[in-house]
């Protein structure tokens, strides 16, 4: 009998940690309540409930991820396996309660427990702040990737910074941006777990001594001038049907000594805990992108500082099964996200070389067999360098490390190309022009065995234009990988309609086979899968039609054409070319109010970094736009624009679901991929845009005659820029550019001050850098093929089915494979 009491016992338990029905998950939510948040149902918060719920789910998470662990270690032990490790200063998530409900299968179960309960899962689901560690494309990217690599089985860490603050909140006030703090700690993080004995030491500054060992041989000691600590926080990654769990590592720095006991004795107070506020400093707040970073010399400690403790952590880890450094790169591949984690090929050598005692020759092949560079921009202002002095001072044994591969490189180099010494220069991992800067970039290239662009245009651009001569030299070393994003949280969890109307005539497997769409083709004509696919549309229109009234209190017509925007603010994905068509439908109508146009609701969402006035002032002109086209009675019901504020994962889940076209529109040659493109595109929204990044391969995807192709092409571009352009011919005799822009100058948008816009339209005028005037009139003549096809509803809703159904090769399941195939050279266990 007390036998059999201790099994239900254990069942019970079992259940309220693991059990799957209704029943047992909201059992084990009031438990949750209960034991973890000390709260009872009629004493809860919301957020006391959305943290019940999510230890809930992440106890469902645990026996997965303590599977994983096992495995690694039994795997190890065989020495069959190779971790795959992505090293990235930037991750973005997006909130994971939903996703882990979606990737474990129980989100219907949930949604029941919690009704059974009296609560609302969506409310929620909807409670959670997202991880802002990121600033865009490049941090999201990285969380497709974790979400794939767990997907798909290959063992993996993500590496990266744990952000007291992310990215800024974004409000707008009067028109204009403000960033306000975000504090996405405050009110507690369920899925992160410390772990304090996990710590690694980071030394920073100080000097080095050279010396001979006791063999004779020659070796370096580096005494720095302080010490911060790096504590791990670990969050599970599950897969898509819980294959496997991997973590997410991000290192938050903290001081060795937090309190210094002789200060406090001799009653300095506040001197006793600066050296705490000073180590924690270094992972306080992710820096926005698109600001100068020379002189940051936060940025530069921030990475050394998670590359440090990621590449111990590993060694640590090895250790820990029995690897000895020698055999580093056949336990690990690691990828360098951009170059911001590029330090690590210095860092590598170092601990190999310094601390572990390889010989240079061999830690140099192990180096180069661990790690692979992805480059995200041909913005020559975005690669990054580092004044050598700054670097000496904050990294001095790394720069004698630098400087060592220089020499052995450039050797290399000149054999190669006898007697040219400008390519030397050119390749040198120290730009010497002026005041000398540390080129991450090159050192990225010298050090990796791989170098991949994130699109087939992209790849061939960097080949021929900004890696030109590291091309030259290493042709083997270069690749292309073309982006693609998870299809869980951007079709199935952010589009449950959708994914069901999909799942109901093709099953569910398009989900980790994203190929599988296809077989959506035969129904792109049926009268009655269109209905359904409009329906579809129609009511993600009016959700997202709602939150835009909610938070920017436009009211816009569902019925009308979502032409959407949503992306970083920045000249070159030209925002303001979209508000040029805007002002000109809005002149148009307003010379001929009674003509026919298709109704438009213009959607903006994307933050501007603080200190890029330029963008700040697009963001304002679009608000001015849009408060005078929204209240002028002669446009009522015809055009409406709406900047949403605060874009995010969050918000990118309602967005794209509800989008009819997507704006995809930099100049060609700026854009290094895009994956927005993609997200819009796999809801079926149908895409203008240009021959730039990705642009290029969606529209060989989906066909020509379903994307709105307009503007120069690369190629073009250039011709034009050689010959010399002059953005003011454009204005002279285009007489529709011309009142656009005379519009914006003479002050009709900004109650009469022409001050207000003058710098935005004098860069035009003058420079105009991303060459708006020159695809002025091919964008707006798209455009009004655009709303020529919107109004025959059959066919747009069957080149919107097309387009989903042509979308398998932008899944980042199939661009992490090629990682595995091409870089990594790691097979799926
Ligand atoms: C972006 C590129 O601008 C975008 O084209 C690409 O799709 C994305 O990376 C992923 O590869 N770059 C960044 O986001 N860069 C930074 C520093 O945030």
């Amino acid at each position: 009998m007390e036998n059999q009491d201790e099994v239900s016992t254990g069942e019970k338990c079992r259940n309220i940690r693991t059990g799957s029905s209704p029943d047992d998950i909201a059992q084990a939510f009031l438990d949750n309540l209960y034991y973890a948040q000390g709260r009872i149902p009629v004493l809860a918060t919301r957020n006391d409930l959305y943290m019940a719920l999510a230890y809930t789910v992440r106890d469902r998470l645990a026996a997965r991820w303590v599977a994983q662990m096992q495995q690694f270690r039994r795997a190890e032990l065989k020495k069959s396996i190779k971790v795959v490790c992505y090293l990235s200063a930037e991750f973005l998530p997006g909130p994971h309660l939903g996703n882990n409900l979606l990737n474990l299968g129980i989100y219907d179960e949930t949604r029941q427990a919690m009704e059974q309960l009296g609560y609302n899962l969506e409310e929620l689901i909807d409670q959670e702040t997202e991880p802002g560690l990121g600033n865009g494309g490049l941090g999201r990217l990285a969380s497709c990737f974790m979400d794939s690599l767990s997907t798909i089985v290959v063992p993996a860490f993500g590496y990266g910074i744990r952000y007291e603050f992310g990215i800024f909140d974004q409000e707008i006030r009067d028109g204009w941006q403000v960033e306000i703090t975000d504090k996405w700690l405050k009110l507690g993080n369920p899925w992160e777990m410390p772990l304090p004995e996990l710590c690694q030491e980071v030394k920073l500054g100080g000097h080095t001594e050279h010396y001979q060992d006791g063999q004779g041989r020659s070796r370096v000691r580096w005494i720095p001038a302080g010490v911060v600590e790096g504590i791990p926080y670990d969050t599970p990654i599950l897969g898509y049907g819980g294959n496997i769990c991997n973590t997410l590592r991000l290192w938050k720095a903290e001081a060795v000594e937090s309190f210094d006991f002789q200060d406090f004795n001799v009653g300095n107070y506040y001197a006793a805990v600066e050296e705490k506020v000073k180590s924690e400093t270094i992972t306080k707040v992710l820096y926005p992108n698109d600001e100068p970073e020379i002189g940051k010399m936060l940025r530069l400690i921030q990475e050394y500082f998670f590359v440090s403790c990621s590449l111990q952590d590993m060694i640590r880890i090895g250790k820990m099964l029995g690897n000895s450094p020698e055999c580093f790169d056949q336990r690990y591949v690691a990828q360098l996200n951009d170059t911001h984690p590029s330090i690590a090929v210095a860092e590598l050598m170092r601990l190999l070389v310094d601390e572990h005692d390889v010989a240079w020759e061999k830690a140099w092949e192990i180096t180069q067999n661990t790690f692979g560079y992805t480059n995200h921009t041909l913005l020559p202002e975005a690669l990054e360098k580092w004044p050598v002095e700054l670097f000496g001072q904050i990294l001095p044994r790394h720069l004698e490390i630098v400087y060592e591969i220089n020499r052995r490189f450039l050797d290399q180099v000149r054999l190669a190309f006898p007697g040219d010494e400008e390519q030397a220069a050119r390749l040198s991992l120290i730009d010497e022009s002026g005041c000398r800067y540390v080129r991450m970039a090159h050192l990225a290239c010298v050090g990796c065995h791989a170098v991949n662009g994130v699109a087939k245009l992209h790849s061939e651009l960097l080949k021929s234009e900004v890696l030109r001569d590291f091309h030259e030299m290493f042709p083997e070393k270069f690749h292309n990988v073309t982006n693609g994003v998870t299809p869980r949280r951007w079709m199935a969890l952010s589009n449950p309609r959708l994914a069901a109307l999909i799942s109901g005539v093709i099953g569910d497997g398009w989900i980790t086979q994203l190929d599988e769409l296809r077989k959506l083709e035969p129904f792109a004509d049926d009268p009655a899968f269109q209905e359904k696919w409009r329906r579809v549309k129609r009511e993600n229109k009016n959700d997202l039609a709602t939150l835009i009234l909610n938070r920017t209190g436009v009211a816009v017509d569902p019925d009308s054409l979502f032409d959407i925007q949503v992306k970083r603010l920045h000249e070159y994905k030209r925002q303001h070319l979209n508000v040029l068509h805007i002002i000109t439908l809005y002149a148009r109508l307003k010379r001929y109010p009674a003509s026919d146009c298709v109704p438009r609701t213009f959607v903006f969402g994307g933050k501007a970094a603080p200190g890029y006035a330029m963008a700040k002032l697009i963001i304002k002109l679009i608000n001015s736009v849009a408060g005078v086209v929204n209240t002028d009675p002669d446009i009522r019901g015809r055009l409406n624009v709406a900047f949403l504020p605060d874009f995010n994962v969050k918000t990118g889940q309602q967005v794209y679901p509800a989008a009819d076209l997507s704006e995809q529109i930099s100049l060609a040659g700026e854009e290094a991929s895009g994956t927005g493109n993609m997200k819009f595109s796999m809801n079926g929204a149908l895409t203008i845009g240009t021959l730039d990044g990705a642009n290029v391969e969606i529209r060989e995807e989906v066909g020509a005659e379903n994307f709105f192709l307009f503007g120069l092409k690369v190629d073009e571009v250039e011709e034009l820029k050689a010959r010399g352009y002059d953005p003011r011919k454009y204005y002279d005799s285009n007489p529709a550019l011309r009142e656009a822009i005379d519009l914006i100058r003479s002050g009709h948008f900004s109650g009469g001050n022409a001050q207000l816009f003058a710098p935005l339209v004098d860069l035009l005028m003058q420079r105009d850098n991303y060459m708006l005037f020159a695809d002025y009139q091919p964008y707006i003549d798209c455009q009004d093929r655009v709303s020529a096809a919107f109004r025959d509803q059959q066919n747009w809703t069957r080149m919107s089915i097309l387009n989903v159904a042509r979308m398998g090769k932008f899944s980042s399941d199939r661009a992490v494979r090629e990682y595995c195939d091409m870089i990594w050279k790691v097979q799926p266990v």
